[in-house]
């Protein structure tokens, strides 16, 4: 079945079926579907390497790679895919992000966001992010239009964020309307600090924007319970808060030194209890990161992290992910690179491998 269709049946479910009903019945499939994965497990690294050769030559993301990324992942104990993208990645020179700017983010250290992240996982930054560009960035998401999200939510249009969902995202065409995040996406110091991280040459792999509203209980489908991420082989995300956070208003916990060898029986890609992270990884051990609005932090999200449920007020947040390559999940590139906004015109031209998942390149650049 398509993920169309399938999302389609999701939503017809979530409309006539009752609650226990659908929950129950999510239970089902996703166990059917973990059963599938586990049968698949042995084969992963031997078609995942191949797979990510291959992509490394023509530079052409095949319909599965998500598929192979998340097993070679869950098979190697999220070892196989960060090893390869190291030995398969073009060699990192800051050179390649001279022409970058030093505006927003001339205060942070890359070498220490570099080693913090490789040490821990992540690293919060010294530094707050100017409350003007925090604000342009809040103004134009607030503004709208973003999609809802929520466990079990029935169909709500597009429009402002609102308490009517616990999560609403902004698609990363509407994101770049906002002035200050097209300034961030050319900081030469969030470049660097990516490219020193991962060790091989970065690219943006996505921008992602989001509130969060209260909630009685945590929303799985809003990133509110334990998981790691897989979108690429290797990537590093920073996030800006663009609210006050505080206990109440949903804090991202992040599991320190989980972005390594991880258990086995944790990846098989379905979101976590926190008992089942406890198990392996003591709670007291857990990281909260609370800050005023402006607070920026990176975070290696192959580590288990969540965000907080939202228990009043309400989260507002920002993300530009950082990665090796583009094998691995679909993102919807916002156009050809001669669509990209005038002030972010010169920065395409020196580093266009950089801005090649949202503005492609022909012949495709991997
Ligand atoms: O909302 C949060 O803090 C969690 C975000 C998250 O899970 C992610 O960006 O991968």
């Amino acid at each position: 079945m398509t993920g169309r269709a399938d999302l389609n049946i999701r939503r017809l479910a979530n409309k006539v079926l009752p609650r226990p009903v659908v929950e129950r019945l999510s239970v089902v499939a996703a166990r059917q579907k973990r059963r599938a994965h586990e049968k698949r497990l042995d084969e992963a690294p031997d078609r995942f390497e191949r797979a990510y050769a291959e992509y490394w030559q023509t530079g052409v993301v095949p319909d599965d790679a998500e598929e192979l990324l998340f097993l070679a992942t869950w098979s190697s104990g999220g070892t196989l895919p960060r090893r390869l993208a190291g030995e398969r990645g073009n060699p990192f020179d800051d050179a390649g992000f001279a022409a970058f700017g030093d505006d927003l983010l001339g205060a942070l250290d890359p070498s220490a966001v570099a080693e913090g992240v490789d040490a821990d996982g992540f690293f919060v930054a010294p530094e707050l992010l100017d409350g003007g560009v925090v604000d342009d960035i809040l103004a134009t998401l607030d503004a709208g239009p973003a999609q809802p999200r929520g466990d079990g939510l029935g169909t709500l249009p597009p429009g402002p964020p609102a308490p009517t969902a616990p999560t609403w995202w902004m698609d990363p065409s509407d994101s770049v309307r906002s002035e200050g995040v097209r300034r961030l996406l050319h900081q030469r110091n969030l470049a660097l600090a990516g490219g020193r991280y991962l060790g091989v040459d970065p690219m943006i792999m996505s921008v992602v924007l989001w509130k969060s509203f209260p909630r009685t209980s945590p929303d799985a489908s809003s990133a509110q319970l334990f998981h790691y991420d897989n979108d690429r082989a290797s990537f590093v995300k920073m996030f800006v808060y663009l609210t006050d956070v505080d206990d109440a208003n949903g804090p991202h916990t992040y599991v320190p030194r989980s972005h390594r060898d991880k258990p086995r029986d944790l990846l098989h890609g379905q979101r976590l209890a926190d008992a089942d992270v406890a198990r392996f990884y003591p709670p007291e051990g857990w990281k909260r990161i609370l800050g005023p609005k402006g607070t920026v932090f990176f975070a290696d999200t192959q580590g288990f992290h969540k965000g907080g449920a939202v228990v009043s007020g309400d989260r507002a947040i920002f993300q530009i992910n950082l990665a090796s390559d583009r094998f691995g999940v679909a993102e919807l590139p916002l156009g050809p690179a001669a669509s990209a906004p005038d002030d972010l015109t010169p920065a395409l031209g020196s580093a266009p491998r950089y801005f090649s998942q949202l503005y492609p390149q022909e012949p495709p650049t991997p």
